[in-house]
Order: structure tokens, then C-alpha cells, then sequence
């Protein structure tokens, strides 16, 4: 019998699955050809979700650190130790003493219940802000108000043409490719922005490879041209928008030469998106993660919003910046599930939790980490790793031993999301939310994050905290669905949410104004330029000893590092994609060894020429270790302008050959690599 079920992955894409299980015990995962928007594709990362359950390499057992090695214990022993060490931290330096660092690993409802434990206790220290996509999700809530989406089929029948700006559709959001393909086929044309080549670029009408973190300019030159050229729409600018003429003065420092000179965009193809935006109609600009991952990334995602809501792009069908969908968070009420607004919260954010880790008063005593490896994740993983492993208990709860479980004093096994019971709520992209069923037993010992909690919760006299049942806490999250809509969650495996298909039709922004805001009160208030601005001189550029920008762009084969289950992906020796002009200038062709170098880390890897792309950008797969480093021992803890965010694609590397008589790159001859593309 098929099970119905679902990817809890940190993802777009979202995909319902059909699950079934073999005599051998052998599960076969699909995808669901009833989703609407998943139509029964299921990506790599999604099939491997029961390669992960079986693996082989899962931790099965609470392990407990002896020396340097781990043993096994027994999962009473485990919960009890642990539960003496939040007890003596909460005697000694009070509940910020406990620090629970996650992330979401595993994007399901009930995983807020690991907050609901700590809170429970009073407080805690945690991780806020973002790693990924905070800077954006600011700059729309200072234009729009929140940052809705329009859904997928109504860019596939109505867009006319489509601009997809930083946002690798052919790896993170395969499910969104049918729709492109379904407006092209009705003449839609394709532009692709992104300063390394996508596989999606081979479809496109145009690709534009801007220099990292120019976007900003790029767009701001554009609209420079619609003004001169009035392409704008004046009707939506006049009744639904605040603040153009603020906007339209300050826009002549955007000269289309000085910019395409910074952009290294050719002048001809600024002017070509001028004439897109400022003539065509409706043109869907769908954004993603990568152009807001810079010092001046939540001004550049302003800049798009301008750009495509002065020329008349924004509440029409087939229009609209698309980045992420918000509206799903207001259906479900997550605070029942974490009881947050009664706990006091110290907040460490993300990308800089480990200076915070390092200068804690009171101390970090004893850390938590869920769903997340934020010994390869954060910025500066190394001062990351100095700063854990100075944390007298440091418990992980994940499925593998990962590098943070590697440094942990308990390892901690749970579930599978193939063993869980749950709703998959956290798509990034379409309004279709999934229920999650156990398809298979729990393996060895493991057991879902809640139930970890509940014990411990047991074991310091508080089971009140976590008293519940799944089933009752689905629907205190659920509480303001109606019966029917969750029977046929239940039923169908998805249901949809009641969300516009084109966001802001109606033209009431959820802004302060109600308008859209060319001029922001809440940028201002929160210290920021009224419109957007980019300032030339704080362009991040390299320097001489480092001069080309390494990207770590998220793998096409597997989720950021969970990729145990990936024979290829362990390799000592990684390969770094390098631009045409890097390869000319060091004398590098394909296949040669070369030395990938900045401030911080040093490694070989093996360079693959890419034809197309920006020529001075090198691509190397975030999620990677080896050689005593891993990729993100290369970045800074430098933070984007706006919201929590980590700047982690502000980066350089030189590139140089490793010479041939040197011993490595005899030893490395052997390796044949895979071509990873982008
Ligand atoms: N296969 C796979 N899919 C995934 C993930 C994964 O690890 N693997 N991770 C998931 C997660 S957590 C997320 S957040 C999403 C992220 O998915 P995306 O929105 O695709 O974000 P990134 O992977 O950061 O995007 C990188 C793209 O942005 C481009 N880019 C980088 N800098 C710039 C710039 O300055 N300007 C422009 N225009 N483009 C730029 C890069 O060339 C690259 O094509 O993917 C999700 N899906
Ligand atoms: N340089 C650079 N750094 C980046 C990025 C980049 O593009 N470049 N991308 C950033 C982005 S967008 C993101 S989202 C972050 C994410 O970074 P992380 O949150 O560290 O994401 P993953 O590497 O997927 O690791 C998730 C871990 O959670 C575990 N896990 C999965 N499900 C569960 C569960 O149900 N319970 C528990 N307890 N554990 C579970 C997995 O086994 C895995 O070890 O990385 C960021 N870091
Ligand atoms: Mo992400």
C-alpha cells in the first residue's frame, strides 16, 4: 500500500510523495501525481530522503563522548545526564545559560515543540536571524509589507515574460521549470540573471551574468532609463504608490555607462531589460536567495521591487516580484505550539552566534543543536567550531554523525521524517502544504525531537511542559482551519491554502501607508535610506592578493551538507567552478589542480573552465569539508543591511595552479571528477 507523505526539506519546491515498502523493507519513494504543483516529479535530494533512513552510517543509539571517541548508552542514561546538566546550568547562571542553536533542517509543525521545551523552562539563549533569505524578506516588508507571491500557474498562463534573478531554478526549484516551459510555449520570453551560469540559462531568450552584488545597480540604471524613456505605469504610481518623486530625483546617479562599467553588463543589454520592463506586459520577476547574500542585498531586492512596480508590473496577473510566500505562516498558530511570548529570550543571531558564544554573560553552559550543522553552515565555521567546542555540554540531536555531532559530549538519534507523524508548512514558493505520514518504524533507537524533549522535560520534574499527543498538537496549530480542511489534509496528503493567486490584486499593501512604498517609514524607522539607494563605495571588491569572488552556491545534487549518503559528495578534493578570465589569467585549464586561497583557508581542488558566466567568479559547493577546512571556512560573519543576514557571498579567493611537480597533484590524478554543474 502507498503511503501518502512529504519532503520536510528547507526548499521551494514542497513535494507531496507516495511511499511504499517492500517485503525487504526497501522503500520506493514518488512523487504524488495528484499535487498540483509537484505533478509527481520528485527531485534527487527528495528520493534520497529513504537512502538517508537506511543508511547505514544513521546514528541509532545516544552516544556519549569518552576521550575522543564516542560509546553507547543507554537512552536513560543519556536523557539523565543531560537533565543534570540543564539543572546545574539553571542553578548556577540562571535559563540563558542554556543556548539552543537550530535551524530548519526539517521544515515541519511539530519541530516547534523543541522551542516549546525550552520556554517551557523559563527562557533560553537561541539563534534569530537568518543564514539565507532575511534580507529580502525585509526589503519587501518595507515596499509591500510582507513578501507574498504569486502562484506558480498564474506566471505559466499569464506572464509574458519572465526574469529569473538569483534564483538556480534548475537545481533548488526544479517544479518551477514546467511553469517557465508552459509560458514559453504561449511565447513568454525567459531572461536569467545570475553571475554564474545556470542550466535554466540554456532556455532562455536572454542571460545576463552581472558581477556578484551589483544587482542593485543594475536595476537602479534600469529604471532610470523606463523614467527617461517614461515606460511607467503613472496610473499605479499616482493611486497605489508612496513616494515616486523621491525616488525618480535620486535616480540619475545611475548612469547606464558608469553602471554597465561596475555591473560588467554590456550597455546594450541594460538597455534591452529597460525596454522588457518598460514595454513589455506583465513581465513575473521570480527573485531568490543569491543576489540578497551581500552587504547591500536587501537595498538590491528594494531596487527590483521598484523597478517592476513603477513600470506597472506589480497586482496584475502574470506580474509581480515573486521571492517568497509569507502568507502561509498567518494559517497556522505557532505560538500555541512554543508558548514564546511567555519566555525570556536571549537571541544570538545566526551568523554571529559565535562571537556572542565567546562574550556570553551569563556563560553558554550547556548547548542544544537542532536541525542544523552550523559547524560547515555559519560564516566562519572555524570560530564557529572554537567558539562550540569552549561550551561545557554540548548535546546534538540529528540522524548522522555529522561535523558538529562530531565535536558534541551526547549525540542524540531521531527520527526520519519516513518515521514521523507531522505537517510539512515551510515551502518557500507555492500555498500547498502537505501531511506528513510514517511510512516505516523508527530505526534503532531513534525518535522524533519531541519526544526527546518530553523526556527530558520528565526527567526535571516538568512533564507538563511537553504533555500532549501529535494528534492534539496538529490541531492547536491548526486551530483556525475549519473540520473539513483538515480531514483533507489528512486524506489527500495536501490541501491548498486560501491564498490570492496574484499577490496584492486588490492593491491594499500591508504596508503602514497601505500603499506601495517607494519611500518606506519603516526603513526609515529602522535607520535605513527612504528609497532604495545603493552606495558605489560600499561595493565589496577584492583585493590584489584576493581578487576574484568565490560564491558557495547551494549543491544540485543534495541539501546544503546532508549528503553522508553521497559517495561523490565526500571527496577530499572538491570542484571549484572558475570563470573564462580567471583561467586565462593563471594559466588554468580544465582539470588542473589549483589552489583555491584567502584571509582564512587554503585548499586544493580540482577547476572546471566554465565558458559561460561571469569571468572572475569562482562556484564551490557550500556544504563541503575536507582537507582540516570546510567552505565556509573561506567567509566572514559579515552581515547584509538589512534584517539578520548573513553577507556570505561577499567573498574572495585567489586561484592558482598547483605547480605540476608538486607531490598533490600526482596524487590527485587518480581522482576523475564529477561534473557537478550549477
Ligand atoms: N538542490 C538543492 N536545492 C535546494 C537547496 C540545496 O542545498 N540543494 N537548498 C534550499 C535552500 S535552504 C534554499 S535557501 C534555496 C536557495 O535557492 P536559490 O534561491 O537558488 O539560492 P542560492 O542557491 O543561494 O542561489 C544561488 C543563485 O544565485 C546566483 N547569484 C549569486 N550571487 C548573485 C548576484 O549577485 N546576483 C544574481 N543575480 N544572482 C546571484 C547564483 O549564480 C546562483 O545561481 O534552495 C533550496 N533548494
Ligand atoms: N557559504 C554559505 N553558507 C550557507 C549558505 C550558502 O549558500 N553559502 N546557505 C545558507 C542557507 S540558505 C541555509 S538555509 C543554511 C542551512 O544550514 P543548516 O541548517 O545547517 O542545513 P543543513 O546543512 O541542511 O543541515 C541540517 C541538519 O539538520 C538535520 N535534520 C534534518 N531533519 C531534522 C530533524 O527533524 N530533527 C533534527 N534534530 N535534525 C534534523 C540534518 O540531518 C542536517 O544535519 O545554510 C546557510 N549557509
Ligand atoms: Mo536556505
Amino acid at each position: 500500500m502507498k503511503v501518502k507523505t512529504a519532503c520536510p526539506m528547507d526548499c521551494y519546491d514542497g513535494c507531496s510523495i507516495l511511499a511504499e515498502v517492500d517485503e525487504t523493507g526497501n522503500i520506493k519513494l514518488d512523487g504524488n501525481p495528484e499535487h498540483p504543483i509537484t505533478k509527481g516529479a520528485l527531485c534527487n535530494r527528495g528520493r534520497q530522503l529513504s537512502v538517508r533512513r537506511n543508511s547505514e552510517n544513521r546514528v541509532l543509539h545516544p552516544l556519549k563522548r569518552v576521550g575522543d571517541g564516542f560509546v553507547q548508552i543507554s537512552w536513560e542514561q543519556a536523557i539523565a545526564e543531560i537533565a543534570q546538566h540543564v539543572h546545574t546550568t539553571l542553578d548556577e547562571v540562571g535559563h540563558h545559560g542554556i543556548f539552543h542553536c537550530y535551524d530548519w533542517g526539517s521544515g515541519t509543525l511539530l519541530k516547534n515543540l523543541n522551542q516549546r521545551f525550552f520556554y517551557g523552562l523559563g527562557g533560553c539563549t537561541e539563534t534569530v536571524g537568518s543564514l539565507c533569505w532575511d534580507a529580502g524578506l525585509t526589503a519587501q516588508t518595507y515596499d509591500f509589507g510582507r513578501a507574498n507571491s504569486h502562484a506558480p500557474e498564474d506566471t505559466a498562463e499569464h506572464a509574458q515574460a519572465i526574469v529569473v534573478w538569483g534564483r538556480n531554478v534548475a537545481n533548488t526549484n526544479v517544479h518551477m521549470t514546467p511553469f517557465i516551459k508552459t509560458a514559453q510555449a504561449r511565447g513568454a520570453q525567459l531572461v536569467v540573471i545570475s553571475p554564474l551560469a545556470q542550466d535554466l540559462g540554456r532556455r532562455a531568450d536572454k542571460c545576463i551574468y552581472p558581477r556578484p552584488g551589483t544587482d542593485g545597480l543594475l536595476a537602479l540604471a534600469v529604471l532610470r532609463i523606463c523614467r527617461d524613456r517614461d515606460w511607467l505605469d503613472h496610473e499605479f504610481i499616482r493611486e497605489a504608490a508612496l513616494g515616486w518623486e523621491e525616488i525618480a530625483t535620486e535616480l540619475d546617479v545611475y548612469d547606464p555607462q558608469m553602471v554597465a562599467s561596475l555591473t560588467d553588463v554590456p550597455i546594450e543589454d541594460i538597455y534591452w531589460l529597460a525596454e522588457l520592463y518598460g514595454r513589455k506586459r506583465p513581465v513575473a520577476t521570480i527573485l531568490g536567495i543569491g543576489m540578497q547574500r551581500y552587504a547591500q542585498g536587501g537595498q538590491t531586492v528594494r531596487a527590483i521591487d521598484a523597478l517592476a512596480a513603477a513600470t506597472g508590473h506589480v497586482g496584475i496577473p502574470g506580474g509581480g516580484v515573486s521571492y517568497a510566500q509569507r502568507q502561509l505562516a498567518l494559517f497556522f498558530d505557532e505560538e500555541a505550539l512554543t508558548g514564546r511570548s511567555r519566555a525570556d529570550v536571549r537571541a544570538f543571531e545566526r551568523t554571529t552566534q559565535a562571537t556572542d558564544i565567546l562574550s556570553a554573560d551569563p556563560p553558554i553552559r550547556v548547548v542544544f543543536v537542532t536541525r542544523t550543522n552550523p559547524a560547515l553552515q555559519v560564516p566562519d565555521s572555524a570560530l564557529f567550531r572554537k567558539a562550540f567546542a569552549s561550551i561545557r555540554c554540548k548535546v546534538v540531536i540529528d540522524t548522522f554523525m555529522t561535523k558538529t555531532a562530531e565535536m558534541a559530549d551526547y549525540v542524540l538519534p531521531c527520527t526520519n521524517v519516513l518515521e514521523e507523524e507531522d505537517v510539512a508548512y515551510t515551502t518557500m514558493w507555492h500555498d500547498y502544504v502537505s501531511y506528513v505520514r510514517p511510512v516505516v518504524e523508527p530505526k534503532g533507537e531513534a525518535k522524533p525531537d519531541w519526544q526527546i524533549f518530553a523526556d527530558l522535560a520528565s526527567a526535571l520534574g516538568r512533564p507538563d511542559i511537553m504533555a500532549g499527543s501529535v494528534e492534539a498538537w496538529i490541531d492547536m496549530a491548526l486551530s483556525k482551519w475549519p473540520q473539513e480542511k483538515i480531514e483533507a489534509l489528512k486524506e489527500h496528503g495536501f490541501v491548498k491554502l486560501d491564498v490570492p493567486p496574484v499577490a496584492w490584486a486588490d492593491r491594499k499593501f500591508a504596508t503602514p501607508s497601505g500603499k506601495f512604498e517607494f519611500v518606506s517609514s519603516l526603513a526609515i524607522a529602522d535607520g535605513h535610506h527612504p528609497v532604495a539607494r545603493i552606495e558605489i563605495d560600499k561595493l565589496q571588491r577584492g583585493t590584489e592578493a584576493y581578487p576574484y569572488v568565490l560564491l558557495t552556491i547551494h549543491p544540485r545534487k543534495w541539501q546544503l551538507s546532508q549528503r553522508e549518503t553521497f559517495p561523490e559528495a565526500r571527496k577530499e578534493y572538491p570542484i571549484v567552478e572558475i570563470g573564462l578570465a580567471i583561467a586565462h589569467e593563471q594559466g588554468i585549464a580544465d582539470g588542473d589542480v589549483v589552489y583555491v586561497e584567502n584571509e582564512r583557508a587554503r585548499i586544493q581542488a580540482i577547476a572546471r573552465v566554465q565558458a559561460a558566466g561571469h569571468a572572475k567568479s569562482v562556484r564551490l559547493e557550500i556544504g563541503w569539508s575536507g582537507q582540516g577546512v570546510t567552505a565556509n571556512d573561506f567567509t566572514d560573519t559579515r552581515k547584509a543591511d538589512f534584517g539578520s543576514q548573513s553577507a556570505q557571498y561577499d567573498c574572495f579567493c585567489s586561484i592558482a595552479r598547483v605547480q605540476e611537480e608538486e607531490p598533490s597533484r600526482r596524487e590527485l590524478s587518480a581522482i576523475a571528477p564529477a561534473n557537478t554543474g550549477q
